[in-house]
Order: C-alpha cells, then sequence, then structure tokens
C-alpha cells in the first residue's frame, strides 16, 4: 500500500452542515485543501453569503446552500442540488448544532426540542438522505460531531447532553446497518473549543478576570488551553479518508485530554 497520498480527499464530495463559521467551516477548508469538492449549508441565505465571503477570503472554493438541517424536505432537495451541481456526496459531516445553558427543571420544553431536533434528529435525517448513493456505490464516510457530554454530564446542558449522548449511539448504530456496504460512521467529540458557541463560557469578567468556567477548563484540561478548530482538522481529515477504511462505529475525542483526567486539587 502506498501511503504518500493516504489523507488526500482528491475527487470526493463533501458536505459539512452548518459550517459558515466554527469548527465545520475548519473542518470544510481543510477537506478542500486535501482535495474534496465542498458543499455546506446555513439556515438562511445571509448566514450563507457570510460564510461564503469568508471562504474566499481563505481562498476557498465551497457551495452554499440555503438548508435548515431539521427540515427534511429540505434536506432532501439540497442533497439532490448537491449531486447536480458537484457530484454524490462522499462524505458526510453532521456539524450544525445548537446548545441551550439552563437549568432543566427551568428549562422550556420547546427548547428541549430544537436542541434535540438540531442535535440529535437533523444528523439522522442528513444522514438518511445521502446513505442510499452511498450504499449504491459501496462506500462512504459520515462523521458526526458529537461532543464532551456524549459521556458526561453537567449542570445547564441537560438537552445537549442527551442528544449527542444519543448521537454516540446513532453513529454506533449506522456503523452496524451500514457497514457492509463500506461505509464508515464515526463520531469527533471535540473538548472545550473556542467558537462563538462556548464565546459566552470565555467572557471576561468585569474586572478583567477570566470566567470562573474558562478557568475551570484550563485546569480539567491536561494541555492547559482551549482546543482550536485546527485542533479538529487533522482528526477530521483522518476519519473522512482511506486511512480510516477500517475505523467505523468510533468516537475519537479531540480533547486535549479531558476525558482521561480527574481534574486539579483546587
Ligand atoms: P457554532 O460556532 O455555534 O456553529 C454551529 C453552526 O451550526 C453555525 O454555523 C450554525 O448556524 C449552524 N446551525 C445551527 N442550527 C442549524 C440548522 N438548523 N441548520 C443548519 N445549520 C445550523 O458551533 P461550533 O462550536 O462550531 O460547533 C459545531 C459543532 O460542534 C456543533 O455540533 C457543536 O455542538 C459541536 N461541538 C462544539 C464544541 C465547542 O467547544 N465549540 C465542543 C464539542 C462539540 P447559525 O449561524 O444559523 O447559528
Ligand atoms: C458547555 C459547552 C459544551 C461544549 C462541548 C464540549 O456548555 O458545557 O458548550 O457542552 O461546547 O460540546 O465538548
Amino acid at each position: 500500500m502506498d501511503h504518500t497520498d493516504i489523507l488526500s480527499l482528491k475527487g470526493k464530495v463533501a458536505w459539512v452542515t452548518g459550517a459558515s463559521y466554527g469548527i465545520g467551516f475548519a473542518i470544510a477548508s481543510a477537506f478542500a485543501q486535501a482535495g474534496a469538492k465542498i458543499a455546506f449549508n446555513d439556515i438562511n441565505q445571509e448566514l450563507v453569503d457570510k460564510g461564503l465571503a469568508s471562504y474566499k477570503k481563505a481562498g476557498i472554493a465551497v457551495k452554499g446552500y440555503v438548508c435548515d438541517v431539521t427540515d427534511e424536505d429540505s434536506v432532501i432537495k439540497t442533497n439532490a442540488l448537491i449531486t447536480k451541481d458537484l457530484g454524490a456526496v462522499d462524505i458526510l459531516v453532521n456539524n450544525a448544532g445548537i446548545i441551550r445553558r439552563t437549568p432543566m427543571h427551568e428549562m422550556e420544553v420547546s427548547d428541549w426540542r430544537r436542541v434535540i431536533d438540531i442535535d440529535l434528529n437533523a444528523p439522522f435525517i442528513v444522514a438518511k438522505a445521502v446513505l442510499p448513493s452511498m450504499m449504491e456505490r459501496k462506500g462512504g464516510k459520515i462523521i458526526n460531531i458529537c461532543s464532551m457530554m456524549s459521556e458526561l454530564g453537567r449542570e445547564t446542558v441537560s438537552a445537549y447532553a442527551a442528544a449527542k449522548g444519543g448521537l454516540k449511539m446513532l453513529t454506533r448504530n449506522i456503523c452496524s446497518e451500514y457497514g457492509k456496504y463500506n461505509i464508515q460512521c464515526n463520531g469527533i467529540g471535540p473538548g472545550y473549543i473556542a467558537t462563538p458557541q462556548t464565546a459566552p463560557l470565555r467572557e471576561k469578567q468585569a474586572d478583567g478576570s477570566r470566567h470562573p468556567f474558562d478557568s475551570f477548563i484550563i485546569a480539567k484540561t491536561p494541555a492547559e488551553r482551549w482546543g482550536t478548530t485546527e485542533d479538529l482538522t487533522g482528526p477530521a481529515l483522518f476519519l473522512a479518508s482511506k486511512a480510516s477504511d477500517f475505523v467505523n462505529g468510533h468516537v475519537l475525542y479531540v480533547d486535549g485530554g479531558i476525558l482521561a483526567y480527574i481534574g486539579k486539587q483546587p
């Protein structure tokens, strides 16, 4: 086996959901540099245009589509459009996600449902849309962006933890059901990554000191820092490429060691 191009995605079509910025943007950019043709979506034209401008600035060619990943009709139409514009999807990254931080006993049921809908139901909806063509072509890669909360709980994130725990099991089930078609479905479990989603947890205090949660994460991470979106690109390339053709149903935690560590004595 020649390993020179083992991480190459040349000629592959990759759809990264919710990738106007943040983790999805970094993964889509890395895939483009590895040779893939990239499609991304966001929920409205303004956000898609913003994303397109960021990719253009970074010198990355992509196609952007308006699509709410919770809307099955829109997902089916978007998959058909991507197939027409770029070719059938070889690599799907279920990245779009939201979080609501509210104590569970105060959480509105509508907020709970929205989190489960975007973080768990949507990966099912988008994977369902791309699977038939992957099965027909006997190959495909599905990467679900999981979380520390696929393994751990913490106060205020009940819906998110329930969804990301479910997403880990959906990952294992897609592997179980479609491995025979040479489809690999794996997860990435990012640790605490500096993106807009976690910005409220890093806000400076009025006196200029660190947010207590920021200090807590530094103390809880053996690497003693927050992750960057670039920390996730190598692992994503591995799971999207032929380098991982016999890796299936796995969640690769990219967390600077959080899950291995009991934490510092205060
Ligand atoms: P982010 O900065 O908030 O980006 C999330 C993206 O998803 C945004 O582009 C957002 O678009 C999009 N999105 C939300 N709802 C959508 C919908 N219904 N349809 C289409 N797109 C939608 O988050 P991130 O930190 O990059 O997180 C990306 C993924 O990694 C998420 O699944 C998140 O849970 C997971 N994750 C993040 C961390 C972390 O520390 N940051 C750690 C572990 C896992 P809008 O512009 O419309 O909001
Ligand atoms: C939180 C965080 C997280 C993450 C992430 C950790 O409030 O605890 O936002 O849940 O961003 O998913 O892996």
